[in-house]
């Protein structure tokens, strides 16, 4: 009986964690994330950095995701010059199944990506964190001059 109760206990503290999980998840145990979630379809999202004609920002300079859902974030350099993708606070929050740029595929954490003139990368990740984060560029005179963007993690 008494082993029963336990049983029953580890049940729903289990359940609650999973269905909670998206809240407030350390990205210590994010390894544990269900596959079901890494099976579903990425919501594509395009973002260049700077453009042909040399300006300094992102197009677009304003990103939206939702906890919990998978993404893949395409980075494309259309311009001559090298570009930053950094949003250290934004990168805590989730969590990256893969980046792949050229025939390189790289696993685990990423917190800043350069981009060389004509370059493109593939992030693949799950946010998990809500909240609203700054981009920026970080290549001397670039976030002065624009090179600045917002991303925001909301719920479902
Ligand atoms: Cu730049």
């Amino acid at each position: 009986m008494k082993k029963f109760l336990v049983k029953a206990f580890i049940f729903q503290l289990s359940l609650i964690l999973s269905l909670s999980f998206i809240d407030f998840i350390p990205s210590a145990i994010a390894a544990n994330l269900p596959s079901d979630l890494l099976k579903q379809p990425a919501t594509e999202i395009t973002v260049n950095l700077g453009n042909s004609a040399n300006e300094l920002k992102f197009e677009p300079n304003h990103l939206e995701f939702i906890a919990g859902k998978r993404y893949l974030l395409q980075l494309k350099n259309p311009s001559q010059l090298k570009h930053y993708f950094t949003a250290k606070d934004f990168a805590d929050g989730i969590w990256t199944q893969k980046v792949e740029a050229g025939k390189v595929e790289i696993k685990g954490a990423i917190h800043e990506l350069e981009l060389k003139p004509g370059a493109e990368a593939e992030w693949v990740f799950v946010p998990l964190k809500t909240g609203k984060y700054s981009l920026r560029c970080t290549i001397p005179g670039h976030t002065e001059a624009g090179m600045t963007g917002e991303i925001i993690v909301g719920n479902l």
